[in-house]
């Protein structure tokens, strides 16, 4: 891994943190299970990282959420450079009635939050203070450890401008890499190139502005990963009516 600032505001973490740090509330006390958050910090680059749920609570969540979550059905295509893909891994959205949300291509509409969306979306306001109204699942499956997503950044014109981004991991811990958008493609500007984190079982990933302008992230294929994973990345999209003249869609040629 490259260098990078990481901050750790009380003692070492290895894969997470459970702090809020400030004035927020605190369902748990930081213990074995609730390490100290970690500030991830680069140039452009703002997250904090923690534990949200203990193992026992998060065995808990991860098993409802395996039980009710509805994943689109059948192939659901994805656009990279105007060639037309099927995605490798499963994805759904769920959120408030009458939202939209436009990547790579195509459109989709949000299915109703349910109680375990609404119980792990009430928990990430606690933490940081931010509401959310739209959630992108993703699973990742046992088969070969080969499901994986793409290199992009969450920069959707449809997104409320500068509100953050909470990412939410249950299930096989996976690498999950940040790089800096300079450094894509020859000739990279300086300052570290890669930031590379463990998504652990229970934990949070809070994406802050300009994270998403400066920096790609990736879910890489990894074949010793054979145990499933479940993630969701809670947003807050515009309503149709604020949108003005957005025009839908990510930059083609970032997977997602
Ligand atoms: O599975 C992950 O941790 C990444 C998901 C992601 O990048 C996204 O939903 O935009």
């Amino acid at each position: 891994m490259d260098a990078f600032v990481v901050k750790l505001p009380r003692g070492p973490a290895e894969d997470g943190g459970g702090s809020s740090g400030g004035k927020r509330p605190r369902l748990e006390k930081p213990g074995p299970e609730r390490p100290p958050a970690r500030e991830i910090r680069a140039e452009g680059l703002s997250c904090d990282y923690r534990i949200l749920f203990g193992k026992a609570e998060a065995d808990e969540i991860f098993q409802e959420l395996e039980k009710e979550v509805e994943y689109f059905e059948g192939i659901i295509p994805l656009q990279v450079f105007g060639t037309w893909h099927k995605i490798p891994r499963k994805k759904v959205t769920y959120g408030d009635p009458g939202l939209s949300y436009t990547y790579s291509g195509v459109t989709f509409h949000p299915k109703p939050w349910i109680p375990v969306l609404t119980r792990i979306r009430e928990r990430v306001t606690l933490e940081t203070g931010h509401t959310f109204n739209f959630v992108l699942i993703n699973r990742y499956s046992t088969k070969d450890g080969l499901d994986h997503i793409g290199e992009h950044r969450d920069d959707e014109k449809e997104l409320v401008p500068l509100s953050p981004i909470a990412s939410v991991s249950f299930g096989a811990c996976r690498d999950f890499v940040f790089r800096r958008r300079e450094q894509r493609g020859r000739g990279g500007a300086r300052g570290p190139a890669r930031i590379c984190l463990q998504l652990a079982h229970g934990s949070l990933l809070l994406m802050k502005h300009p994270t998403n302008v400066h920096w790609y992230h990736s879910l890489p294929p990894r074949r010793r990963v054979l145990a499933p994973r479940v993630n969701l990345t809670f947003r807050n999209v515009l309503p149709v009516s604020k949108r003005g003249n957005v025009q839908p869609g990510g930059p083609l040629g970032s997977e997602k």
